[in-house]
């Protein structure tokens, strides 16, 4: 990685500062795997987490979309439950599924199972980011990132993919102390999974929440946020962004904002200047393309594109983003024109503007 002292900032980073540029930066959440080709040639058979652990496989796989496509960033090839795997709880990836666990987390004798993670846990993981970090041009930050405590509880709770949460949840309610327990354990996880990845040289992070949506705003204030601005929290002194994402999230979007992130993601059912209003204009936006526009002809991708553009008002604080991750179904040659519809139609100027900026 070439960093000359005087080299400006990558516009991910200048965005995630709230730093007008001349251009809009542009990833895609799930940018590598099932939806490129070029995947399957290295993926190997059974769980994503063997790909995941071997480093030179896990970083050639984090390459494939930034030579595929001009975007503004890389995201580790990772999952969110690769550290509750390290631990040796007991969760695995079954291909077609999902997360599943064998015995899932019902009782406090279970938080046994969940012993503490360290550095040499993760020895795979520090060497695919310092690959990484090595080959990644300056203008193109590899973001870290993390299942938040509410999402990864999720998986071991239920035991597997959940459509209504309902063990999980329950927990919350009728067992609060264990769920405290819980969630301040994986909060732990993810605060060990990140600070590797930034001393290692990510130069971002996401804490992915995916699954928070489902829940009310006071119960996520009680429950959930103090879980999450603790990860976010022992971020702060690494001084890098952090991203926060959730889907079905726009009930929430101000109480994720508080927990403490630069960045907030957004899905595709809440307009970006909607969005901006309810966080009171304290953090940037990510987002928010709906994702199944990957697999639909271009004529009806680019209004659409300049739609999430127009709505941003050419607001400095704008990632272009899906409102979710790239469908295996996607469609490469549109995710490649969409970066290069946003750089050259985008703009960031501060100044409200919504015309070509370069
Ligand atoms: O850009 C990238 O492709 C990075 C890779 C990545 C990321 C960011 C993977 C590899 N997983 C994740 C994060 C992740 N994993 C999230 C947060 C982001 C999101 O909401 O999409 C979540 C919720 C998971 C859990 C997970 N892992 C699921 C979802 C199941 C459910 O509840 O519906 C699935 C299907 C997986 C498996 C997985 N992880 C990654 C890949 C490429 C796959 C697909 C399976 C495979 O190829 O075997």
């Amino acid at each position: 990685m070439s960093t000359p002292l005087e080299s400006p900032l990558p516009p991910l980073l200048r965005a995630a500062a709230g730093l007008p540029g001349d251009r809009v930066p542009v990833w895609f959440m799930r940018q590598a795997g099932r939806s490129l080709p070029e995947y399957f040639e290295v993926r190997g058979e059974g769980s994503i987490l063997q790909a995941i652990s071997d480093a030179e496989r896990a970083t050639e796989i984090t390459m494939q979309p930034v030579r595929r496509y001009d975007i503004d960033a890389a995201i580790l090839f990772s999952d969110i439950v690769t550290p509750v795997w390290v631990s040796g709880f007991g969760i695995d990836i079954t291909p077609g599924v999902g997360p599943t666990c064998d015995r899932p987390f019902t009782s406090a004798a279970d938080l046994e199972r969940l012993r503490p993670i360290d550095d040499d846990d993760l020895g795979f993981q520090t060497d695919t980011v310092r690959a990484l970090v090595d080959q990644l041009p300056h203008e193109v930050p590899l973001i870290g990132f993390a299942g938040a405590p509410y999402t990864l509880a999720a998986y071991l709770v239920e035991g597997r993919p959940s459509k209504d949460y309902a063990k999980v949840k329950a927990m919350m309610f009728a067992e609060p102390e264990l769920w405290h327990a819980l969630a301040d354990r994986l909060a732990d996880y993810a605060i060990a999974t990140l600070r590797n990845q930034v001393a290692n040289g990510a130069r971002a992070v996401q804490l992915f929440d995916s699954w928070v949506g489902g829940l009310r705003p006071e119960h996520y204030r009680e429950f959930v946020q103090p879980h999450s601005a603790k990860v976010l929290a022992a971020m702060a002194e690494l001084d890098v962004p952090r991203f926060h994402f959730g889907i079905n999230t726009g009930e929430l979007l101000a109480d994720m904002a508080d927990a403490g992130a630069e960045v907030v993601g957004v899905d595709w059912r809440t307009p970006l200047s909607v969005a901006r209003e309810r966080t009171g204009g304290r953090v940037g936006l990510q987002g928010n393309l709906d994702p199944a526009l990957l697999s639909a002809p271009w004529e009806v991708v680019e209004p659409e594109v300049r739609r999430v553009l127009d709505d941003n008002g050419g607001h400095p604080g704008h990632v272009f983003n899906l409102g979710h991750g790239v469908t295996p179904s996607a469609n490469p040659e549109t995710i490649a024109r969409i970066a290069e519809y946003v750089h050259t139609h985008g703009t960031a100027m501060g100044d409200g503007s919504t015309g070509a900026a370069g």
